[in-house]
């Protein structure tokens, strides 16, 4: 190569380098990283080589993308189960029929909830997958003419083939409409809109909260009402951290008219609205140093099925389907034995029954903060679409859910409940031989579950319950607490200004802003069917045995002491770390080969109980929670445990009333009802917003297997995992 040649050479070669680098650098080619890490955006690139589950070449290669998953057009959808929801066509034809029927002399009503009214628990226990489905009924509670009315409508025959009205205290739920349009009811306030300019908030930066009012006697009663709070929004989308504290509207929800208007906040100055806003585009930048990315990769697709609202997953069979009252409720859970292979039953339905959240400020704007979320609010009416990667993983599969409107027109809540497999890195079961024994043994199962998800927003509040599914047979229900919190306005800037903390009822969390001590109680149903209908509860005592002198060196152990419920009383448990107890659903007839009862027991986690007296208007109401399990004989009417109707009611139809009837309760079909409790002392983490609090209990098998029933499981290979690739490969 003479000189010019080499010159030139080199020439071609810099510019071919720049123009590598410019490309690289300018049109983002996916880095190496990037390629490898991103297994559904690449996934023909993915290889998946499994051999223990016995593919027939031992290697699996993704072609293409991963099938996205089908979106269920609504509008065709018809029933496959007895105890699928209602579907947008069935809701239509009940609106039809409503409107066309004289039920309410042709006057202005509103539906307040339209679901299916399920067929008698026999009828969906003898139906078999493909057979004819029992007849489609809907129940409807509606509002007319100053009544609460319950109506079955049946669909087949357009006819309304019940009708009760209700002479109750208490009502409906409240609508998305009744909420809507009783925030706007103040501005028609002369005297509310002097207050609110006297207190620096323009009108158009006001945002208000209809907050059920509880029940504290007879002023309150006849007549459906709401108090209704405001705060300004001016500077921040967080507008429940500038309260005008002290300033509370009396609303007919009814005839939309301000009763009465209570300004107890005149000297409160409005919190700033700095530091509040949660969201990404308020946050200063830089943000916290990310961590690297992290997923579940699923290249073969997950291993649960779903049809319509059916789920099957490893030995699980369940039934799914969001509610507007209870989010979500399971039925039919179901759990394949490993050593038949017959499918065995569980629990026939669980679901969220009611949530009490009582605050601890006896002032005149906080002393009614009794929510009860289920039966006021509608705890799937207010179970937001989920947010994909982030409310639940990649992996995760997600149903809609189908509603009724106050008009009775039906509406689609897009991705309301999410289903994925989770896998966190836990292991399922182990055991390591030490060099004690010589024996070279390391064996271990890794744990992967299957979560069925969904997130109500409360207001401010949110709650996450998770449904988690495991091999081995165990359900553990998990309530999460997030969101914003309830903030009461005060003169206060430091805690080094207020002479006593008496006046506070919660913590100084930020400049003028307190947060208030409150409580979370989520009260489950849970109709246990363990291996048949018929079942007992059995408490285990752990009794203290003293030991006489001499008879052992030990002077102390604990005996398991097995005490059969005969009636309701005998089943009202409150939890003590003092005196311990198991807690056994056992079915009385079915035996294991050694002859232990077949049983699941709920254990209790981290939990709370309510220290108001039971006399108090808010724990009348929330007696419920005056235990914190309870069981019940099986009665189709009593699955709301604050009543049916919750809304300003006196507490005359809750759980407790009806477990007080002292019922049998053995050998019977039972419904055990348990209660989460969180006490909520806020801390400054929780300002502007929660990181998520969360706590489970668990229904746990109890020789209910003949052994463990997750012993023949594969442990995890290398070889087995999914692999992503470079590009280049
Ligand atoms: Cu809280």
């Amino acid at each position: 190569m003479d000189f010019t040649t080499y010159l030139r050479f080199l020439f071609i070669l810099t510019g071919s380098l720049l123009l590598v680098l410019f490309v690289r650098t300018w049109v983002r080619l996916p880095s190496q990283a990037k390629v490898e890490l991103d297994c559904s955006e690449y996934g023909s690139w993915c290889t998946f080589k499994n051999s223990v589950s016995g593919s027939s070449n031992g290697v699996f290669i993704q072609k293409g993308k991963p099938k996205p998953q089908q979106k269920v057009d609504h509008e065709k959808e018809v029933a496959k189960h007895p105890l699928d929801p209602l579907t947008v066509q069935e809701i239509k034809k009940v609106q039809k029929i409503v409107q066309q029927s004289s039920i309410f002399n042709h006057g202005k009503f509103t539906l307040h909830s339209v679901v299916l009214e399920e067929p008698p628990k026999e009828q969906v226990l003898l139906w078999k997958a493909g057979s004819s489905l029992p007849s489609r009924k809907a129940e409807i509670i509606a509002w007319a003419n100053g009544h609460a009315y319950k109506l079955i409508v049946d669909l087949a025959s357009g006819k309304i083939v019940d009708n009760q009205i209700s002479h109750e205290n208490g009502y409906p739920a409240m609508t998305m409409e009744d909420m809507t349009s009783a925030v706007k009811v103040p501005l028609k306030s002369k005297q509310f809109l002097e207050i609110i300019g006297k207190r620096g908030v323009n009108v158009s930066d006001l945002s208000c909260l209809p907050i059920s009012l509880g029940w504290f006697g007879a002023d309150e009663e006849g007549r459906r009402l709401i108090k209704v709070q405001c705060y300004s929004s001016a500077g921040t989308a967080n507008f429940y951290m500038r309260p005008i504290e002290g300033l509370t509207v009396l609303v007919d929800m009814d005839s939309n008219e301000v009763l009465k208007i209570t300004d107890k906040g005149k000297d409160i100055p409005l919190p700033k609205a700095e530091g509040t806003d949660y969201r990404l585009s308020a946050q200063k930048y830089p943000l916290l140093p990310p961590l690297n990315p992290i997923s579940i990769e699923q290249p073969k697709g997950p291993s649960f099925k779903v049809d319509g609202h059916q789920v099957k997953w490893g030995s699980w069979e369940f039934h799914l389907k969001p509610d507007p009252r209870a989010g979500v409720i399971i039925s039919q859970a179901a759990i394949k034995d490993p050593d038949t292979g017959k499918l065995r039953r569980v629990l026939y339905k669980g679901f969220t029954s009611e949530l009490f959240v009582p605050y601890m400020d006896p002032s005149d704007a906080w002393y009614f903060k009794t929510y009860m979320d289920a039966g006021e609010y509608g705890f799937g009416l207010t179970a937001m679409s989920l947010d994909p990667l982030n409310d639940c993983p990649r992996n995760a599969y997600y149903m809609d859910g189908v509603m009724a409107s106050a008009d009775g027109a039906p509406y689609v809540r897009p991705n309301m409940v999410c289903i994925f497999e989770r896998y966190e890195g836990d292991i399922a079961w182990r055991h390591t031989e030490c060099p004690i024994s010589g024996m070279e043994i390391r064996e271990v199962r890794p744990k992967v579950t299957l979560v069925a998800r969904m997130a109500a927003s409360v207001a401010n509040y949110d709650y996450i319950v998770d449904w988690e599914f495991q091999t081995d047979g165990l359900i553990r229900i998990k309530v999460g607490l997030s969101g914003i919190l309830m903030i009461k306005g005060t003169k206060y800037e430091n805690v080094n200004q207020i002479r006593s903390q008496d006046e506070l009822h919660g913590t100084l969390l930020a400049q003028n802003i307190i947060g208030v001590i409150h409580d979370h109680y989520v009260t489950f149903y849970l109709d246990m069917d363990v291996d048949g209908t018929d079942n007992s509860f059995v408490q285990v005592k752990m009794a203290k045995q003293t030991v006489k002198n001499g008879q052992t060196p030990r002077k102390s152990f604990w005996k398991a002491e097995r005490h059969v419920a005969q009636t309701e009383k005998d089943a009202q448990i409150k939890l003590s770390l003092y005196q311990p107890s198991e807690f056994h659903v056992i079915n009385p007839s079915k035996k294991t080969k050694i002859g232990n009862p077949v049983g699941y027991k709920v254990v209790p986690g981290g939990t709370a109980a309510s220290l108001l007296d039971h006399n108090d208007p808010p724990q009348l109401r929330g007696a419920f929670t005056n235990n914190q399990i309870w069981v019940t004989p099986y009665n189709k009417s009593e699955e709301w445990a604050g009543g049916l109707y919750v809304y300003q009611s006196k507490g005359d139809d809750t759980l407790s009333v009806w477990s007080n009837r002292n019922r049998n309760i053995e050998k019977k079909d039972i419904v055990l009802w348990y209660t989460l409790g969180f006490h909520h002392l806020p801390c400054q983490e929780d300002y502007p917003i929660m990181p998520t609090v969360s706590s489970s209990f668990d229904l746990k098998p109890t020789n209910f297997f003949e052994s463990n029933p997750i012993l023949r499981t594969a442990p995890n290979y290398e070889k087995d995992l999914p692999t992503c690739a470079a590009l280049s490969e």
